[in-house]
């Protein structure tokens, strides 16, 4: 019985970086998921009788946001929908079951490395039939509906079962439970040498993996324990849980420490990874090298001829502007093209697409490649894996090289969380204000060549994406760039991004805060971080 109700618009459900991500109890408002929902739809066109996907990372709230948005897919026409077993679905997944079964486009409920529980943090975004999130243009849509909706419509029925493999119907529309991990697990197969990294791991090369309580618990057994032959308990907290057992599942040092440690401690594995809530971010780290995402994202595609899936090369790179440089070295010494981007996957998707790139990343541990349109932590991990098989070197071995071929860029994130919105937006804007008057000015020892607002012109759609970060150049290729989050859900959280280029080999084992001191310094110099926020060091620093 499908059913239109009267509801009333809601101000806040703009989206952010990656989707709308609230605390629990504002989604608990009424209608307030079914508003954001039927707002999606009402900015699509075309997909009557067409598939819908849908799946999330399973934390606290996924099961019934998903009952509500299969009522609401059933009453506005779609033909089908595909939804993981138990609600389950990693992002990548997600993509790539998109993409596989050409459906219209799907529905991923995450809200990605944030906590989750009670009162913790949900989030919806909807990508598009590429498997990508949808582009500015269709957000901005959905944000202009969401501020005028009156009416949604739904189904009148009782709750679906989610957790039996299967066919069901409602209201006219198939809705097919799916197996979350097959598809995924098949894919990775095609794209790495399984064989090769099965013979490491037999070999005695121990991998151990932290899923943080998340979604790739179950792909993570599936592919490493049971295709690739690592022992038993080698995934560590793979059970997903509604509140990822009270921890940040953010792959990170600070969030992710005690696999570090372990990785890092006498006898301890070769390798370690880890990945976040919803399984598109990844951690790598090796005996005595730790790979911040900006290096694993250049030696990624450094060395992506090694894997079966990239043996004819790849096409270009795509970075966030924030990531660090590391990949344009590559990208210059292959001869292809290198792209920089605004902060989110969003913005890599046409480039794929279109063909121009085949490995994209973000500083934010994210790290991907045109298989699908999202970011995939088990992708990198599995990429590391069987770099790692081919060229019969430690991670260490693989990543000091790599610097001395190509030199080494320190870089660092420092986030500032919790400030007042009004004190984070002011520093912006005075930040703005004196970037005309920065070029050739001194900070310290450090010379200003440029300083801008990061404004970005899509190569396929010309869309034109402003204010996305001031950067400040130095001399010799260091900069500091600054930016507030789009993604967190109470209060602001300013982003500094430090880094510098150091070419002589001689000096690639500084202490990384000790190696960007003078830039970190800069910063402060520059943005008056302290007197305006009222914190005198950053919340974390990875
Ligand atoms: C952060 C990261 C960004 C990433 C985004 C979504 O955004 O900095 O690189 O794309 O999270 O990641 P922001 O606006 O807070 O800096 V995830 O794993 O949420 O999908
Ligand atoms: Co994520």
């Amino acid at each position: 019985m499908i059913v239109t109700i009267a509801t009333k618009p809601y101000d806040d459900q703009k989206p952010g970086t990656s989707g709308l991500r609230k605390k629990v109890p504002v989604f608990q408002q009424k209608d307030y998921a079914e508003n954001f929902i039927q707002s999606i739809f009402d900015s699509l066109e075309g997909f009557a009788g067409k598939t819908l996907v849908i799946g999330g990372d399973g934390r606290f709230y996924n099961r019934e946001v998903i009952q509500t948005a299969i009522r609401m897919a059933a009453a506005n026409g779609f033909g089908r929908v595909l939804v993981g077993k138990g609600g389950i679905l990693s992002t990548p997944a997600a993509s790539h079951v998109i993409r596989k079964y050409e459906a219209f486009g799907g529905i991923v409920l995450s809200a990605s490395h944030n906590p989750g529980g009670p009162t913790e943090d949900f989030g919806i975004k909807y990508n598009i039939g590429n498997g990508g999130p949808a582009p500015e243009k269709i957000t901005d849509a959905i944000f202009a509906r969401t501020k005028s909706i009156d009416s949604y419509k739904t189904v009148e029925t009782p709750d679906l079962d989610l957790d039996s493999i299967g066919r069901q119907e409602v209201a006219g529309m198939v809705v097919e439970v799916i197996d979350p991990v097959s598809d995924y697990a098949d894919l990775m197969e095609e794209l790495f040498d399984f064989a090769a990294i099965r013979d490491l791991i037999k070999s005695g090369f121990r991998v151990v993996m932290d899923s943080m309580s998340a979604v790739t618990g179950p792909y993570a057994v599936e592919i490493l324990e049971k295709r690739l032959g690592a022992p038993a308990g080698s995934v560590r907290n793979a059970e997903p849980l509604p509140d990822f057992g009270h921890h940040h599942p953010d792959p990170n040092l600070v969030h992710a420490k005690e696999l570090y440690d372990d990785v890092m401690s006498p006898g301890g594995p070769d390798f370690g990874a880890a990945s976040d809530g919803d399984g598109d971010r990844n951690m790598v780290v090796g005996k005595g090298m730790f790979v911040t995402p900006s290096d694993s994202l250049a030696v990624i595609a450094a060395n992506a001829t090694c894997a079966p899936g990239y043996a004819k090369g790849i096409a270009g790179i795509a970075r966030s502007m924030p990531t660090s440089a590391a990949s344009d070295r590559v990208a210059e010494k292959l001869g292809i093209g290198m792209y920089e981007t605004p902060t989110g996957w969003k913005f890599f998707g046409n480039l794929m697409d279109a063909g121009k790139v085949t490995v994209c990343g973000e500083e934010s541990f994210g790290t991907g490649s045109s298989h699908v349109r999202e970011k995939d932590g088990l992708w990198a991990v599995l990429f590391w894996l069987n770099i790692i098989a081919a060229r019969k070197e430690s991670v260490k071995d693989i990543v000091v090289k790599h610097w001395a071929e190509y030199g080494r860029n320190y870089y660092s994130r420092h986030d500032y969380e919790g400030i007042d919105t009004e004190k984070a937006n002011g520093l912006i804007v005075a930040l703005r204000d004196k970037l005309a008057s920065l070029p050739g000015t001194k900070i310290g020892s450090l010379v200003v060549n440029a300083a801008d607002d990061f404004a970005y012109t899509d190569p396929v759609d010309h869309s034109v994406s402003k204010n996305q970060g001031v950067r400040v150049l130095f001399e010799g290729g260091s900069r500091v760039v600054f930016r507030l989050s789009g993604t967190g859900t109470s209060g602001a959280t300013l982003r500094v991004y430090v880094e510098r280029y150091e070419p002589d080999p001689s000096r690639h084992d500084i202490e990384t805060q000790t190696a960007l001191a003078d830039l970190i310094a800069a910063a402060e110099t520059l943005a008056e971080i302290k007197s305006r926020t009222g914190m005198d060091e950053p919340t974390v620093i990875t």
